[in-house]
């Protein structure tokens, strides 16, 4: 069995350490199995979260939406995606039109093959990221954000990842790409698993091949982590 695990609000807090006690359980029950984590995020955030032990424990790590795959430690693939000037220019303009008052640096980050877009800003204290996070859920920022990128450039995919971000990136290098790359069946934990939600395209992809018979595939969408937990505890 390949078991792929989605990370911010899965295994952690969204940009959160991982709980120290799962840790311990998650690095044990990882043994001789295959592990792979698939995140809108980066290598060293992951890391700063799960911890290295963790993430060098995995058959395969695929950051930023599995544009960047990395195995024991080192890229192996990467798809490139540069920011453009007219998406600058849209991205600039939400900043402009959001109501959301208290801002941060970093609304925009290049990833590998991926942009990451905040309109508080990376680098906000937690305190504001909760308050933008709930506000979020009142307002959906993030949700017509993705909208209206898809629609003045159909040639790209936005979907909502964590807590205040979302992520872009060309049409159809989504998570769902990981299944190019993992040979067999497939236990999925991801939070983000609804239309719009960066889990969403490869739950949508197992869910097909689960129609068609074409592979086997469980599908766990979790609250937090400690659900993630829980579901293990019986694996
Ligand atoms: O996996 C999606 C996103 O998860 C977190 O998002 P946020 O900062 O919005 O809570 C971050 O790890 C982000 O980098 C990542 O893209």
């Amino acid at each position: 069995m390949n078991y792929v695990f989605d990370i911010d609000g899965t295994l952690t807090p969204s940009r959160l350490p991982i709980n120290k006690d799962f840790e311990k359980f998650f690095l044990d029950w990882m043994t001789n199995k295959d592990v792979y984590f698939v995140t809108g995020s980066d290598k060293d955030k992951t890391i700063e979260q799960i911890g290295d032990k963790v993430w060098l424990k995995a058959t395969k790590s695929y950051q930023s939406c599995g544009n960047a795959i990395y195995q024991n430690g080192t890229l192996i693939k990467q798809k490139d995606f540069e920011l453009t000037t007219p998406l600058k220019n849209l991205l600039d303009e939400f900043l402009l039109w959001s109501e959301w008052e208290e801002r941060y640096p970093q609304n925009i980050e290049q990833r590998i093959g991926l942009i990451n877009f905040s309109t508080i800003g990376r680098e906000c204290p937690q305190e504001a990221r909760e308050k933008y996070g709930e506000w979020d859920k009142q307002t959906q920022e993030r949700n017509t954000f993705c909208q209206i990128i898809q629609e003045k450039f159909p040639e790209l995919e936005a979907t909502v990842g964590g807590q205040i971000s979302i992520d872009i990136y060309p049409k159809g290098q989504n998570k769902a790409q990981v299944l190019d790359d993992i040979i067999g069946p497939v236990t999925f934990f991801g939070d983000k698993c609804q239309p719009g939600g960066n889990d969403y395209p490869l739950v949508e992809r197992l869910n097909k091949l689960n129609e068609e018979n074409n592979l086997s595939a469980t599908i766990y969408e979790v609250k937090n982590y400690e659900e993630t937990w829980d579901i293990l505890k019986r694996k």
